[in-house]
């Protein structure tokens, strides 16, 4: 019933870009000051995760693509002809090409993000790759419901959220967006998905404070953001990047730490920072395969099969639709 409220394939696009102005002063209006972590992919901000991603200490990327590259085979085995393969939170597509090259009776992909660009972008390089292929891309944030074209709706449909975004979120919001995705779906879905898994904590540390400081500057990006688009008066070089590991919690979060006593303008709101105050910017949970299996189970989805990489640093899992 979520679904009903938006023409197919559109989530509301003032909702998009235009709130970070309202979720920023929200968030640093509050006793423990935070800035949601989807505000960090601005055109700027991607680039630099780009960046990210192939730094030697950030292992996931390398590790999920080699498993999807490794597993090509067997994933493209389950995939029924005619089904569609929808994308959450596609960005570039560079991992779903490893997937694309072995399904040759896909009858669409739906990459959905909420960067047209990044769409454009994707879609022309996939189409001229794969031209028996249909592209049909939705400009949408895939936390909202979002209404798949109908014309796919007797088709087998296969969900595809790598990249561990799914520890982004919090365990209860990351039921509740499982959840979504799966009605998204409907039912005889399927859903291929990454989670980083617990392991060695300076491993992880590194992982989120790199030693080229790409992902400090990514962190610290949100507030050149504010400044750049909110003419917010953030000093650069008063804040600093901080990524700590919560044991109790299984998760990595990152903070923007105030390095002095200090008063911000954002938007005609002015806010004070104690020194050593912090920003949360990020959590990034980490799982064990049979936490994941718990989480995914109470969102109605039953785990098909799951790979891991032979260090047992990351997983990639099929789900199927549990009705
Ligand atoms: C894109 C959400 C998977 O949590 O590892 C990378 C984002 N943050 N370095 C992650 C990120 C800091 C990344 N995800």
């Amino acid at each position: 019933m979520e679904q009903s409220a938006r023409p197919h394939g559109r989530a509301d696009p003032a909702a998009i870009g235009s709130d970070f102005s309202e979720a920023l002063i929200a968030g640093l209006s509050a006793p423990q000051k935070s800035i949601p972590s989807r505000f960090l992919y601005d055109a700027a901000g991607s680039a630099l995760f780009e960046k990210i991603t192939t730094l030697p200490e950030y292992y996931p990327t390398r590790t999920e693509t080699d498993i999807l590259r490794y597993q090509a085979e067997e994933i493209a085995a389950i995939v029924p002809a005619g089904a569609v393969l929808v994308e959450f939170g596609s960005g570039s597509s560079t991992k779903t090409e490893l997937l694309l090259e072995r399904m040759d009776k896909l009858h669409a992909y739906v990459p959905i993000d909420i960067s047209s660009a990044a769409l454009r972008d994707a879609k022309a390089r996939i189409a001229e790759r794969f031209p028996e292929l249909l592209v049909m891309p939705i400009e949408a944030d895939f936390a909202q419901p979002i209404v798949m074209p109908p014309e796919f709706s007797a088709r087998p449909l296969f969900g595809f959220f790598p990249g561990s975004t799914i520890g982004n979120s919090r365990p209860i919001d990351a039921v509740a967006l499982l959840a979504s995705m799966r009605r998204t779906l409907g039912p005889d879905a399927h859903l291929i998905i990454g989670a980083d898994l617990k392991k060695n904590v300076r491993r992880l540390l590194a992982a989120y404070d790199d030693a080229d400081g790409v992902t400090a500057a990514f962190n610290l990006n949100l507030l050149a953001r504010a400044n750049r688009e909110l003419g917010a008066n953030f000093k650069l070089d008063q804040f600093k990047h901080s990524a700590t590991y919560d044991m109790r919690n299984g998760r990595i979060d990152m903070h923007l730490v105030s390095l002095r006593e200090q008063w911000v303008d954002v938007g005609g709101h002015r806010f004070h920072f104690d020194a050593g105050e912090q920003i949360h910017t990020e959590h990034s949970h980490k799982y064990e395969i049979e936490g994941f299996h718990t989480l995914v189970s109470e969102a109605g989805w039953r785990p098909q099969v799951v790979w891991t990489d032979a260090e047992r640093l990351f997983s990639v899992h099929v789900l199927i639709a549990d009705v």
